[in-house]
């Protein structure tokens, strides 16, 4: 039987005759870019609703991280995890910051802070965590060593948009907060990001660094980047947000029929939340683990034979990368934890237009 193909994630786009409006007047004023109307509202309409005090709009994740780096003049050697997207050491790369890839944290995957420690060296600046999935580090913990030992934190919070931990918006930790709103993403605006600043003069520096470095007209303060977010992509953004509470409680009951589905299934292991108050259930992955009949790679396939592409978020780690493996702390022995979810995990398809039915065939097909 062949039936449309059902991805790992699809964005929720609202109806295109809503969009219209915003078109007409993008047409009419002729301002297409360069910190213009929607762009405005957008940063004013997500400080809202994220609960946090300033934010930057940029143009996608990847610039934004690159940019925070140079925000807080990161050098010398940089803590982070392996197991995340490769953007996030690649950021650091573009810094020409030396990685310290240290393992994570068996439950919730994320950077171990039992481990940091250990890595620091009298080069290193800064430590660079991801909310993997959406699922909060143990801020206090990594707060705490970056204060004895005089680091900054920068996170990467691309994958926690919304997320709340006791004390509100998980976004509000660290120096700077990075998010994505790539298409894959729970809200997007096609591409873009942001920075989280925790002050007024920081989002004045990053605001500037965003637009080559320019302070006005004629004076240039920092060789900085263009990494500003368009007039479409965030009148796309402020759309977008009307509907992202709603597409939000779909996640959640997708996460819950998935849970249910697969509680049986020997050798299939849901990753748990990491204690956040509110979750945005961004993605679905599971571990393949002994007692279940295929291999994680034979049921990745199986999958894909019918039609429903997972993904192995993820895998290779990226201190598997050429660029990376060569660097001492890409050594598998130092990433064992690491090295055995990035040969476990998939994550299952994720997104609000999915159905119960859909959701029913991938648990039939991971159960049969
Ligand atoms: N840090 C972390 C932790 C990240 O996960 C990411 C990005 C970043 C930093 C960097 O942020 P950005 O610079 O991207 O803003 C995807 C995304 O491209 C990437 O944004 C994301 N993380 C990563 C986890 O996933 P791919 O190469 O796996 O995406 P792709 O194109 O294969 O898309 C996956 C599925 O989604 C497709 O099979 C179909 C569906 N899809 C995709 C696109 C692009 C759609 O339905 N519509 C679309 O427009 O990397």
């Amino acid at each position: 039987m062949t039936r449309k193909p059902i991805y790992v994630a699809q964005p929720l786009l609202p109806p295109l005759e809503e969009f219209i409006p915003y078109l007409e007047n993008i047409w009419e004023s002729k301002i297409l870019t360069n910190n213009g109307p929607y762009h405005q509202q957008l940063e004013q309409a997500l400080c809202e609703h994220l609960g946090v005090k300033h934010i930057a709009l940029f143009t996608n994740g990847t610039v934004a991280l690159v940019t925070a780096l140079q925000t807080l003049r990161i050098k010398g050697e940089v803590i982070t995890t392996p197991y995340s997207f490769v953007a996030t050491a690649h950021s650091l790369l573009w810094n020409a910051i030396d990685p310290v890839f240290v393992d994570v944290d068996p439950n919730t995957l994320n950077l171990d802070p039992a481990g940091i420690e250990a890595a620091i060296t009298p080069q290193t600046t800064a430590i660079m965590p991801v909310h993997v999935y959406g699922h909060p580090c143990d801020v206090d913990r990594i707060q705490k060593i970056a204060d004895n030992y005089g680091l900054k934190v920068i996170y990467d919070a691309a994958h926690a948009f919304g997320v709340q931990d006791h004390g509100g918006s998980v976004l509000r930790h660290g120096d700077l907060s990075v998010l994505s709103f790539h298409a894959t993403k729970v809200f997007t605006t096609f591409e873009g990001g942001a920075i989280v600043c925790p002050d007024a003069k920081t989002k004045q520096r990053v605001d500037h660094l965003k637009n080559f470095g320019f302070v006005d007209e004629t004076i240039v303060v920092a060789p900085g980047i263009n990494g500003k977010m368009n007039e479409f992509s965030a009148a796309l953004g402020l759309l977008q947000l009307k509907g992202v509470d709603q597409a939000l409680r779909r996640r959640k009951a997708i996460d819950a029929r998935y849970r249910e589905g697969l509680a049986g299934v020997t050798g299939i292991h849901c990753l748990q939340g990491a204690g956040e108050t509110v979750a945005n259930y961004a993605y679905f992955p599971i571990l393949v683990r002994p007692g279940y009949p295929l291999t994680r790679e034979a049921l990745y396939k199986k999958l894909r034979d019918n039609g429903i592409h997972a993904r192995r978020y993820f895998y290779p780690l990226i201190s598997d990368f050429p660029m990376y493996r060569g660097l001492p702390s890409a050594a598998q022995s130092n990433l064992p934890v690491a090295s055995k979810a990035a040969s476990e995990v998939l994550c299952l398809p994720m997104y609000p237009a999915l159905s119960d039915e859909q959701v029913d065939c991938v648990v039939e097909l991971l159960a049969r």
